[in-house]
């Protein structure tokens, strides 16, 4: 069997429910532990979709999803919330204290882990400004706090929960460059041994991946690292240079 963590695609294919055309077509591939896999491509091509089938937030139409080796369908919905953490494009917090919105996905996390998550996260600021701390009470839907903070603060739940697999979906791009270089040189450590996926719209962000895939139209039209698709694809090169 593959490593545990590891993610397969194989030959996948997905329309949404009433849609004519597949948004996704023939995707496959491996991201496996202690690599990163990038995903790029322009607004539309279907990467968050394609992010969405793994914790099966929509079913493949065809072809077959394995996380470890085993098909998503045989893991069930218990382990996969245990081992992946997905960072939405639109990421949520709910009514309640940062830390209950912390521990969503890690219930036994101590307070330590919490901070060890926050910091990571470029968060420590935020929470031991505010009143209460951890305890500090967040509005329905986030609304009391930024945008930025928010994703930085659905960043820090996913580690929290130390998954063997890690979906960002474009969580770096709100952040200015700065933050989003020193966050992503915190999360190098904790991510080590996870398979981590990350979608992203800033080239910077990604061109240290171990594979990059160029997604266009639902479809895999380039992969490689970024030197490799410097030279190799041209639908790259637009993206790099726009
Ligand atoms: P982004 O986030 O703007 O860079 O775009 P992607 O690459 O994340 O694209 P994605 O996966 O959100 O959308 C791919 C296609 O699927 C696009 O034509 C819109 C369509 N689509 C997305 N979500 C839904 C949905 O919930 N229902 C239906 N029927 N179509 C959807
Ligand atoms: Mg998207």
């Amino acid at each position: 069997l593959p490593e545990p963590g590891t993610v397969e695609f194989k030959d996948v294919t997905f329309g949404y429910p009433g849609a004519e055309a597949p948004v996704l077509s023939g995707i496959s591939f491996t991201a496996k532990p202690g690599q990163t896999t990038a995903i790029i491509g322009s607004t539309g091509a279907g990467k968050t979709t394609l992010l969405n089938l793994i914790p099966r937030l929509y079913d493949a139409t065809e072809g077959e999803i394995l996380i470890g080796g085993v098909p998503l369908k045989e893991l069930g919905r218990e382990a996969i919330s245990r081992n992946i953490s997905a960072v939405p494009q639109r990421p949520y917090l709910f009514s309640g204290t940062i830390a209950s919105n912390l521990r969503f996905g890690a219930q036994d996390a101590s307070d330590e882990e919490l901070w060890e998550a926050l910091d990571i996260a470029q968060s420590t600021d935020f929470v031991t400004e505010r009143e209460g701390q951890l305890e500090s009470t967040i509005s329905q839907g986030g609304t009391n706090v930024s945008g930025g903070q928010r994703q930085r603060l659905c960043i820090a739940r996913a580690l929290a929960a130390k998954p063997m697999t890690y979906l960002f979906d474009d969580s770096f791009s709100a952040l200015d460059v700065n933050t989003d270089a020193k966050l992503r040189a915190a999360l190098a450590e904790p991510t080590k041994d996870a398979a981590v996926i990350i979608v992203a719209q800033r080239v910077s962000t990604i061109t240290e991946a171990d594979q990059i895939l160029v997604l266009d139209h639902g479809e895999i039209v380039a992969r490689g690292t970024h030197e490799e698709l410097l030279e190799s694809s041209e639908t790259y090169q637009e993206i790099v240079t726009s």
